[in-house]
């Protein structure tokens, strides 16, 4: 559908006339080295290019008063000591005869991209804009920002395109307090912020700045603090990749899903990233592309993104190309680092999740129930006692229309840059791999898929030894790096076997770790070495079990709410923090996964392992699930969930279970700097 990429030149124009150590960061380079960069790498000739137009009074005026918009207007004729004096009348404000023209391109710039994309001329975007807006008030210029320029699209979205739900995620280093102000009683737009705050100590050193600030009247809870404070002895400096993303799998998503909204609204400042000098954090430019990549699964993947701060001019053109690449659909570069959140970080997602636990039914059942302790589980390979009951019963599946037909043929869609994909029966079949590259007798291919078969009793029939040379064709295409992700179909009664040889040629041809999430009736492989390389995780097993680290079962979750907790809180904490070179997905028998759900969690899977999952579908799935998961390995958006329900309390406690066990050797699942008592 396509990313739309909004700019004028004439952004550059405003620029800071006289000495002022504060503001002389926010400068006209910002926006040409993100520019020149993203053409360096032929991002932007990828891009839908929209010139920005000028927001009009009226559309100011959604946000600012009518004084304030005028009082900007009159500066295009001041003479600079005049704007000096007029700019000392804000905080951290510098105006330029062209601020106006300026602030007035950025706000109708973000009004530009809203409208594409809810016209459906393009899925998503990004606009490079200055100056920024999140801090700019209803009355007052503040912090670089003249003109909202998010807060002014959001009220757009829903006075021009009738929107209800529309969240805003401000990544920006610093507090957005202007949108909080703007919308702190309006429960149609969620804001969530994470800033530098160090107990109040750092600009704008506001109080309601705090987890507890929390929205009011009918907008309680629809505002989001996450403030960052010092980090202490077990981070000198400041926040990383894995507080960044702990922050969204365990606070901003299970909110945002609940919330459902209809548009996702990006305060981008990248001063957020690695190297700029008023975040001082570590997070790394790749950590962007996951954080876009998350996002994209909520709202059908309708994201857009503005520019706010962002002053390390090579971090920030970096952060740039990556935010526009996971836009575009790319698959995110695996994330450097030792994914292990700060206590520090532990510690504000805890009291954020508290403040807001009243509010969001997601939160609330989690951080009360006791975790159940259990005594024989010390040593990580001691087996735990049952805890739960046998699984939810899987809904039989509606008789599929002539299913093998569709699933028959394996083909392989080299996409231009690296999202090259392969699936089975995606709708733009590009390159059909000829069936006799497999069935001729002789071909090596067919020699080897004979060997690997011949333990198997259940791979020794034609149709499944023919599957299983596809899917090791398709296996060799990922691991050589030709193709990014596949989908394979395997017989019903050959799925235990056909993932025992995935995994085993996985290893074998080049991965280092691989990560089998297996959905359904499927036992982890006997003769799978314990030597660490495999995280197997079972999703669909009679009882939560944690056999060991790289040995986990939790039942299939019964309801949308139950699912999502077990993604956000379980699968994508192990997952981020194994950092798989490989991932595979198997939908075995009995899985119960509606389309919908089984595309939500394939598209969060592909932010792991730099995108390359392998899908392995029953052979008599539906081609809806097929075309669906092909879609999503693609780069498209999943669809939407709608509403989600509560998680049942067997799904809470397997979750509350597998946590208490698991936390201490995979640090992603804290969601509290408290760990839970043993
Ligand atoms: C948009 C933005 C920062 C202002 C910092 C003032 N503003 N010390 O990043
Ligand atoms: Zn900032």
């Amino acid at each position: 559908m396509g990313t739309a990429l909004v700019y004028h030149e004439d952004m550059t124009a405003t620029r800071l006339l006289w000495d002022d150590p504060e503001c002389e960061i926010e400068r006209p380079e910002r926006l040409t080295a993100a520019l020149d960069r993203l053409r360096q790498r032929g991002l932007e000739q990828r891009c839908l290019r929209l010139s920005a137009r000028e927001a009009s009074k009226e559309e100011l005026g959604l946000v600012h008063s009518p004084e304030y918009v005028s009082l900007v207007r009159k500066t295009q004729v001041l003479g600079e000591e005049e704007l000096q004096a007029l700019s000392g009348q804000f905080d951290a404000i510098y105006f330029h005869p062209s601020t106006f023209h300026c602030a007035r391109l950025a706000a109708g710039a973000g009004l530009q991209l809203v409208d594409a994309v809810l016209t459906g001329a393009v899925q998503n975007g990004l606009a490079l804009v200055r100056p920024p807006g999140h801090h700019s008030q209803r009355a007052a210029a503040n912090g670089f920002c003249v003109f909202n320029n998010v807060a002014i699209a959001a009220a757009h979205a829903k006075q021009k395109h009738g929107l209800h739900r529309i969240l805003i995620v401000d990544w920006d280093v610093h507090h957005g307090q202007g949108i909080q102000y703007l919308f702190e009683d309006d429960p149609s737009v969620l804001y969530f912020s994470w800033h530098r705050y160090e107990h109040g100590r750092f600009w704008p050193f506001l109080r309601e700045s705090d987890a507890d600030a929390v929205g009011r009247g009918q907008g309680l809870g629809f505002t989001v603090n996450l403030p960052w404070n010092q980090p202490g002895m077990s981070c000198q400096v400041g926040m990383g990749n894995a507080d960044y993303v702990a922050a969204f799998l365990h606070l901003l998503l299970p909110l945002a899903f609940e919330f459902d909204p209809e548009l996702v609204l990006v305060s981008a400042g990248f001063d957020s990233a690695i190297g700029d000098p008023e975040g001082q954090m570590q997070a790394t430019p790749e950590c962007f592309a996951h954080l876009t990549h998350l996002l994209q699964v909520l709202a059908g993947g309708r994201v857009c993104a503005m520019l706010e701060g962002g002053y390390h001019l090579e971090s920030l053109a970096e952060s740039v190309c990556m935010t526009v690449q996971a836009l575009l659909g790319d698959p995110a570069p695996p994330l450097s680092g030792l994914m292990v959140p700060c206590q520090s970080a532990l510690e504000s997602i805890q009291s954020a999740r508290a403040a807001q636990a009243p509010y969001w039914k997601s939160l609330q059942l989690q951080d009360v129930t006791p975790v159940p302790t259990s005594p024989s589980t010390h040593s990580p390979e001691g087996r735990p006692p049952p805890l739960l009951p046998g699984g939810p019963m899987c809904k039989a599946a509606a008789p599929a229309p002539a299913p093998s037909s569709l699933l028959d043929q394996l083909c392989l869609c080299p996409a231009p840059s690296v999202r090259t994909t392969v699936a089975l029966t995606a709708p733009d079949i590009t390159l059909v791999l000829p069936p006799d590259v497999i069935q001729q007798e002789g071909s090596a291919l067919r020699e080897e898929t004979e060997a690997w078969a011949r333990p198997h009793e259940s791979l020794a029939r034609e149709e499944a030894l023919t599957a299983l040379g596809k899917l090791l064709y398709l296996l060799d295409g990922m691991l050589d790096g030709q193709v990014n992700s596949g989908i394979a179909a395997t017989p019903a009664s050959a799925a235990a076997a056909t993932l025992d040889v995935a995994i085993q040629r996985g290893l074998s041809h080049g991965a280092q770790r691989l990560l089998c999430v297996a959905l359904g009736q499927l036992d982890r492989p006997p003769d799978l070495a314990h030597d660490g390389r495999t995280l197997w995780l079972n999703i669909g097993g009679k009882e939560a079990a944690a056999l060991s680290m790289f040995h986990v079962a939790t039942p299939l979750p019964v309801m949308t709410g139950g699912f999502l907790s077990c993604i956000l809180g379980l699968v994508l904490p192990l997952a981020y923090g194994f950092q798989p070179d490989l991932v595979l997905v198997a939908l075995g028998p009995g899985h119960g996964l509606q389309g919908p759900h089984a595309a939500l969690l394939a598209a969060m899977l592909r932010g792991l392992a730099g995108g390359r999952v392998l899908a392995l579908l029953e052979e008599d799935s539906t081609p809806q699930l097929a075309g669906i998961l092909a879609r999503v390995l693609r780069g498209e958006a999943p669809p939407s969930l709608g509403p989600s329900s509560v998680a049942s309390p067997e799904d809470v406690q397997a979750l509350m279970y597998l946590r208490g066990q698991l936390e201490p050797q995979w640090k992603m699942l804290q969601v509290g700097a408290f760990t839970p008592q043993k």
